[in-house]
């Protein structure tokens, strides 16, 4: 037995009889044999956070939870120089809105399905939940996290509408939760469809505040893997800064769907960068300032329909409504080439395309191997790519995939009128909400 396994051993037995704080152990990151004791013992220097998000929400707002979980972990890395810090990428599944048969599982799709990693992990270090099972648990692939923190809204702010930061940690409603206790330390939970993580410990927090606000919870000398559930109601550190931009900017998609979307671009909409003054680096962090991007001959719309129209009643128009409003602007850009990214039914486009037949119309189907590999989720983000890169685009009112499509067209650098425009209830201009501009 080597010596360091022997400390090891030493320190969790007395730190085990003490109860009191963890020490560290100098073992490296790895899982060697003589390493595991230690590693088992949270004595490394590294510290997971994970994070889930209320499972009523969709892809596009959680991507900007990402964000503000990916804020919060940079600002938190420059600071603490103690521990090595990573987040772990919570897998997609089970959405709303992801309702494709027959197209294999739509559950536990790794953050590579749709986007870049390393252009992630150029902005803070990132792991796939794959990775952190294999390393967390020394290869036995069962996990159990250290604590886990589940958000809860102060209802009494709501109520009385003064807002103040708040930090507490509550009795949880056990009825309510999502999460159960097998036996003492061990709760199970959905956890990403993973039955084999659990939580050693699970505490409700009534929070307010911003996602740094959640640093006091860390407690690294104690946890070594933390979660938090409910992470959309932590607030942006910052929102619309410098800092948010390039957290947003690190979101680069999987390069295979920005390779489909050009060879769409190319073949059906006469498109490509060259022509369109659209060309970009390869490395986010190369990319500049610049509005002089041109777009192809095209222009987008992002028509939301099935549950918008009745959650957003007052903004969201008719289908005649709608081609009325298109034919105006076309004629207006003097284009010819109109591409449609929706979720409405094959009725409603073909209505739409009944009312607008002097155009051509095009929308995007995606062929067996592209929706086998990458799914309803994967689909959406080459709607949303072709609509990033036409000459101008229309969206729809309060629709955070139109939102994504409008950051995209920020980052690639188009003059902002031909990007923050959107349908009206009625074929009268409505005021647009103002431009979220991009800050470099
Ligand atoms: N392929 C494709 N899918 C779409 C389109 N519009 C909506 N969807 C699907 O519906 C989802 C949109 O849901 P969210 O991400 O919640 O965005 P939203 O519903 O528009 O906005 P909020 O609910 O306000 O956040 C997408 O992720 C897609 O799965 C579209 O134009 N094309
Ligand atoms: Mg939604």
């Amino acid at each position: 037995m080597s010596a360091l396994k022997v400390l090891c051993i030493i320190i969790s037995i007395v730190f085990a009889v003490s109860g009191s704080e963890f020490g560290f152990c100098k073992a490296p990151d790895k899982c060697t044999m003589d390493s595991r004791k230690c590693v088992e013992n949270h004595f490394t220097k590294k510290r997971y956070i994970l994070y889930d998000v209320n499972p009523a929400e969709g892809f596009n707002l959680r991507r900007d939870v990402y964000i503000r979980i990916a804020v919060f972990l940079r600002k938190l890395i420059e600071r603490d120089k103690e521990f090595q810090w990573q987040l772990v990428l919570p897998p997609w599944g089970n959405l709303y809105h992801w309702r494709s048969r027959n197209i294999g599982s739509q559950e536990r799709l790794f953050w590579s399905t749709f986007f870049d990693i390393t252009s992630l992990q150029l902005y803070i270090p990132v792991i796939e939940m794959y990775e952190f099972v294999e390393e967390y648990s020394c290869g036995n692939r069962e996990v159990q996290l250290d604590r886990l923190y589940i958000l809860q809204n102060d209802e009494e702010m709501f109520k009385t509408g003064k807002f103040e930061d708040k930090n507490e940690l509550i009795e949880c409603d056990h009825d309510s939760l999502r999460y159960h206790k097998l036996k003492q330390h061990m709760y199970t939970g959905p956890f990403w469809g993973y039955s084999n993580v659990t939580a050693r410990d699970v505490k409700c927090l009534k929070f307010h505040g911003m996602a740094r606000d959640l640093s006091q919870n860390l407690m690294p000398t104690r946890y070594r893997s933390i979660m938090f559930d409910r992470m959309e109601i932590a607030l942006h550190d910052e929102y619309g800064s410098k800092e948010y931009w390039r957290a947003r900017r690190s979101m680069r998609y999987n390069s295979e769907l920005y390779n489909i979307a050009e060879d769409y671009r190319k073949t059906f909409l006469n498109s490509t960068n060259k022509n369109d003054n659209t060309e970009r680096p390869a490395d986010w962090t190369k990319e500049k300032n610049r509005r002089n991007a041109r777009g192809g001959p095209y222009l987008a719309v992002h028509l939301r329909r099935r549950d918008f129209i009745m959650a957003h009643k007052a903004s969201v128009p008719t289908i005649m409504n709608t081609a009325l409003q298109l034919q105006k602007r076309m004629v207006k850009l003097g284009l010819t080439l109109l591409f449609i990214a929706t979720d409405a039914e094959q009725y409603e486009f073909e209505e739409l395309k009944l009312y607008l037949s002097q155009y051509k119309i095009m929308k995007y189907v995606p062929s067996d191997y592209v929706i086998n590999k990458f799914k309803d989720g994967g689909v959406a983000i080459i709607d949303q790519i072709i609509c990033s890169y036409a000459r101008y685009f229309i969206g729809t009112h309060e629709s955070t995939f139109t939102f994504r499509i409008q950051e995209d067209r920020e980052i690639i650098g188009f003059p902002s009128d031909t990007t923050f425009n959107k349908l009206c209830k009625t074929n009268e201009d409505c005021t647009i909400d103002g431009f979220w501009s991009i800050v470099w």
